[in-house]
């Protein structure tokens, strides 16, 4: 039997601002890009959730809900070096950890022997220390599989921690939404519905061929955490899967000419990006991505060995040829996929910004 906490921050990029600039403690604020050029929230604090201002909103959306939000700029650098600090707690007490973000990670204690052993006990005392020393609040969730433990630490946030004993998983597992379970999206969550299928005792009931029929990986998946498996080990230094820049537009594009030219700005800066980890980097594939005006995005995947310009702007005309269908577009991204092996020696994911701000 496994003993895995999941630790996550609370409300974390607006809780160091709050840290940093006490004035804003009592304000409802977000963090985030500026409404004049497209931005979008990162994260707000719990009084501007009260107002409905929620991560990956628009800024403008945001003010909208909430006139009086005060919108800070986000300091990368600030998050990453605290994001730093909360590891050298954890590491206190284990070398067993899996960083999912800058502000969530698995941590195995099961061979761990400070405080007797006792993965509650563990939990409570590094949200301690990170309480002390950091001055920022953290929520746990503590169980048997990774699964559990991270809806866990949803159940008592902000400023918690929540226990599934094992002997309480099957109680606990048979009335969970499906929503609820990580990796269930909007689309995967309504397909589900259409099948009758709202929590994991309608899993538990349902036959697993057209579960796997329906849904693939997915529709394991589900099975085996509907019955309370997940063999899924804490992956130390997690691999890094992919790098990427993307660009929100300030308006709508809608010529070629356009898209060729920010294409070839997002070029230059990926270009850069791996050239700092490797001058010959080998990769997976490359991709690049699409948001139109309609918020529907499309992707083009290639499998090729580096990065090639040549061979991702045909995959970026392909897409602009096939997919736009005379929509504007708001956003596009430039990716690699990385292969396991030099993800895991070369790259640090404290030394990478996050995607997708
Ligand atoms: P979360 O842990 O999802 O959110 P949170 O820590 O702000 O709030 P909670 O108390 O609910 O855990 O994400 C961690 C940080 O990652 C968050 O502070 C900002 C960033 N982030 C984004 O930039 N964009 C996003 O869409 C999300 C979800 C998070
Ligand atoms: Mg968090």
């Amino acid at each position: 039997m496994r003993k895995i906490i999941h630790v996550d921050m609370d409300s974390f990029f607006a809780s160091i601002e709050m840290r940093d600039n006490p004035e804003l403690k009592s304000k409802a604020i977000a963090v985030g890009g500026s409404p004049k050029h497209r931005g979008v929230i990162a994260t707000a604090n719990y009084l501007a959730r009260e107002y409905g201002v929620k991560s990956a909103m628009s800024s403008a959306e945001a003010l909208k809900k909430c006139p009086h939000l005060i919108l800070v700029a986000p300091r990368y650098e600030v998050y990453r070096a605290v994001s730093k600090q909360i590891r050298q707690i954890m590491l206190r007490y284990t070398e067993q950890i899996e960083f999912l973000s800058l502000d969530e990670a698995y941590l195995d204690v099961s061979e761990s022997i400070s405080c007797q052993g006792s993965a509650i006990r563990i939990a409570q005392a590094i949200r301690q220390s990170i309480a002390l020393e950091l001055n920022l609040t953290a929520s746990a969730g503590i169980s048997s599989v990774k699964f559990l433990a991270k809806i866990a630490s949803d159940l008592n946030k902000p400023n918690g921690q929540y226990v599934i004993l094992p002997k309480y998983i099957p109680e606990f597992i048979k009335t969970l939404p499906l929503k609820k379970i990580p990796g269930v999206g909007k689309v995967a969550e309504k397909k589900l519905n259409n099948l009758g299928l709202y929590s994991c005792a309608d899993i538990q009931n349902y036959d697993l061929k057209t579960l796997l029929e329906q849904f693939g990986k997915l529709g394991k998946m589900l099975y085996e955490y509907s019955h309370g498996v997940d063999n899924r080990q804490v992956e130390v230094d997690r691999e890094r899967k992919s790098i990427g820049v993307e660009k929100t537009l300030n308006q709508d594009i809608n010529t070629f000419q356009e898209y060729e030219f920010i294409f070839n700005s997002l070029y230059k800066e990926l270009e850069t990006r791996l050239i700092k980890i490797s001058t010959n980097l080998t990769i997976a594939s490359q991709s690049v991505k699409v948001k139109f005006d309609d918020f529907q995005s499309s992707t083009q995947q290639h499998r090729y060995p580096r990065l090639d310009k040549t061979d991702l702007f045909n995959l970026a005309t392909k897409l602009w040829q096939q997919k736009r269908q005379e929509r504007g577009v708001r956003l596009v991204g430039l990716q690699v996929q990385l292969l396991s092996d030099y993800a895991q020696k070369q790259l640090s994911f404290f030394d990478l910004e996050p995607e997708g701000i």
